[in-house]
C-alpha cells in the first residue's frame, strides 16, 4: 500500500510531539494521526560534520526519520537563507532580509542532501507532501534523482507580492523550482494570487483553467489555497478538562476579578507584539476606567534566538513592557504580564478559556492558529471576544465574528480592545457561534483531505516520461 511521506525542515522528537510550540508541527501531527506514513526531516541536532545517518523514532503511531545538520549547514540553510532571507521577506520585512549567495548555495545543498537520504525510504507510488519555505527546492532535488512520485508543497507562511519577492535575488530560480511540484498549496486566496501573478506576469507562464500553471518544461502544476484549520472538538475538550485547572485558579487569584486580555505567540517580529503593547497602553491612556481593571497576559516563548532580528525584538519587547509597567503599575495591579515560556497544550487552552479577550494582531501571518484555537477553546455560554489583525490569514475566515483591526493603527486597536472588553453577552455569543461553525466546517482534517485529494487528481501533466 502506498504511504504518505511528509517532509518538513524539523521533525518533532517523541517528547516534543506532546509539547510543541510550532504551528507546523501541530498541523502535521494532526494530519498524520489517521494515516499510515512517514515524517522526514531535520532532527534539530547540529553536529560538527554531517554524517548522513538517518535515525528513526515514533510519535504515537507515526514513524519519523531524521538526520542532523552540520554547523555550516545550520548557519547557511537554516539561520541564513531560510530565516535570514526568506522568512523576513515573505513577511514583508525587507528591511530585515539580507542575502548571501553562499547561504543560498547551502540552502540548495541541504535540500539535495535531504532528498538523497529520503530516496531509499520511498516507494514509487508513495505520495510526498513537502512543507514550508525551508524546502522550496525539494521537489527539484527529487526529480534530479529520478523520483517520479507525486509531490505536493504547502507554504505555511504568506507568499509575498511580486515587488517584495523580487528583492530576494534568486527569486526566479525559487519560483522555477516550484514548477517541479504537482500541487502548490497556499494558506489564502491572496497568497495563491501573488504566486500566480509572479509566475504569469514575471515569468510569462500560461495559466490554464484558472488553476494550472504550464511550466517551461511542459509540466502542469496545480495551484490552490488550503487554509489550515484545527480540530475544534479536540480543543473544546482539552480547554474544558481540568488539566489546566490549577493554572486557572492561580491566575484568577492574581487577577482579583479583573478582566484578562490574552496573547500567545512565538517570539517573532512578524507577530506585532510591540505595536500590541503600545495599543494596550493607548487604551489605558484614552479610557481611564480600564486602569486597574484589566490585565494583558502575553505568553511568548523565545524562538530562533541566534538570528539577529530575534535578539532585537526580544530587547524591544522587554523594554516596551518594562516602560509601560513602570508608568502604570500600582501596588495592587500590574498592567502587562509578559513571559517567555511554553505551556502544555491543555494548559494553554484553559488560559484561553479563562480570558475575556483574545488579542491576536500579527503584522503578517500565513494563517495564525492561535486565533482559531482561541475561538474553539471558549465556553459557548460565556465566550470571550476576539480582536484579530486583518493581516493574519485567519482573518479571511473569521471576519464575521472577530473585531478586525489594522495592527499599524494604535488608536483603532485601542478602540477595538475597548469594544471587546465591553461587548454584551448576546453579541459575544452570536459572534462566537458564527466563528465556531466555520471552524467546524473547515477543520484540519478537511485541509488534509482536500490537499491530498487534489494531489491525487489526474494531473494536468504533460511531463515527458
Ligand atoms: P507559527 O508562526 O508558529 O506557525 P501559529 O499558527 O500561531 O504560528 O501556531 C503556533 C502554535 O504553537 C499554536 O498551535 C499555538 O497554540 C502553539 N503555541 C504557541 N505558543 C505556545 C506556548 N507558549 N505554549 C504552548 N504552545 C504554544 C506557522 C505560520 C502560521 C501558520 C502555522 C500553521 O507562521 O501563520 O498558521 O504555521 O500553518
Amino acid at each position: 500500500m502506498s504511504k504518505l511521506v511528509i517532509i518538513s525542515n524539523r521533525v518533532a522528537s517523541a517528547a516534543e510531539g506532546k509539547r510543541s510550540a510550532g504551528g507546523l508541527a501541530v498541523g502535521v501531527l494532526d494530519a498524520l494521526k489517521r494515516q499510515d506514513g512517514l515524517w522526514f526531516g531535520w532532527s534539530g541536532k547540529v553536529e560538527e560534520e554531517a554524517d548522513n545517518e538517518v535515525a528513526f523514532h515514533r510519535i504515537g503511531r507515526i514513524d519519523c526519520a531524521t538526520t542532523g545538520l552540520s554547523r555550516k549547514e545550520y548557519d547557511d540553510y537554516y539561520r541564513g537563507f531560510s530565516n535570514g532571507t526568506l522568512w523576513p521577506a515573505f513577511h514583508y520585512r525587507i528591511d530585515l532580509s539580507r542575502y548571501d549567495k553562499r547561504e543560498y548555495a547551502g540552502y540548495l545543498a541541504v535540500n539535495e542532501r535531504m532528498a538523497r537520504l529520503l530516496q531509499p525510504l520511498v516507494d514509487p507510488d508513495d505520495r510526498l507532501w513537502v512543507h514550508d519555505y525551508h524546502m522550496i527546492p525539494f521537489a527539484r532535488a527529487c526529480r534530479r534523482l529520478g523520483m517520479r512520485n507525486r509531490i505536493g508543497f504547502f507554504l505555511h507562511i504568506p507568499f509575498p507580492a511580486e515587488g517584495v519577492l523580487r528583492t530576494i535575488p534568486p527569486n526566479r530560480d525559487l519560483v522555477q523550482a516550484m514548477c517541479d511540484y504537482d500541487l502548490l498549496g497556499f494558506q489564502t486566496r491572496g497568497d495563491a494570487r501573488c504566486f500566480l501573478d509572479y509566475a504569469t506576469r514575471h515569468l510569462g507562464l500560461p495559466l490554464e483553467n484558472g488553476s494550472v500553471l504550464r511550466c517551461a518544461n511542459g509540466h502542469g502544476v496545480r495551484v490552490g489555497h488550503y487554509p489550515i484549520g484545527i480540530l475544534p472538538e479536540d480543543i473544546q475538550e482539552q480547554a474544558g478538562s481540568n488539566r489546566g485547572a490549577h493554572l486557572v485558579a492561580t491566575l484568577k487569584e492574581g487577577l482579583q476579578e479583573r478582566k484578562l486580555v490574552i496573547s500567545v505567540d512565538r517570539l517573532d517580529y512578524s507577530k506585532g507584539m510591540v505595536e500590541r503593547f503600545n495599543a494596550y497602553e493607548r487604551l489605558l491612556e484614552s479610557v481611564p476606567s480600564h486602569r486597574g481593571k484589566v490585565s494583558l497576559l502575553q505568553i511568548a516563548p523565545s524562538s530562533r534566538s541566534d538570528v539577529e532580528g530575534y535578539r532585537h525584538i526580544r530587547r524591544q519587547l522587554e523594554s516596551t513592557a518594562g516602560h509601560i509597567n513602570a508608568r502604570w503599575t500600582e501596588l495592587s495591579w500590574t498592567p502587562i504580564r509578559y513571559m517567555n515560556r511554553t505551556y502544555e497544550r491543555a494548559e494553554l487552552l484553559s488560559l484561553f478559556r479563562a480570558s475575556q479577550v483574545g488579542f491576536v494582531t500579527p503584522l503578517r501571518d500565513g494563517m495564525n492558529l492561535v486565533a482559531k484555537e482561541y475561538v474553539a477553546a471558549q465556553d459557548e455560554e460565556d465566550p470571550g471576544a476576539l480582536v484579530l489583525s486583518e493581516f493574519a490569514g485567519a482573518a479571511d475566515e473569521l471576519s464575521d465574528g472577530a473585531i478586525i483591526v489594522n495592527p499599524y493603527d494604535l488608536d483603532a486597536m485601542a478602540r477595538a480592545l475597548d469594544r471587546a472588553l465591553g461587548m454584551p453577552l448576546a453579541e459575544r455569543k452570536e459572534r462566537h457561534g458564527v466563528m465556531l461553525r466555520g471552524l467546524r466546517e473547515h477543520s484540519i482534517r478537511e485541509w488534509r483531505d482536500r490537499f491530498l485529494a487534489d494531489l491525487d487528481r489526474p494531473s494536468a501533466d504533460a511531463r515527458p516520461t
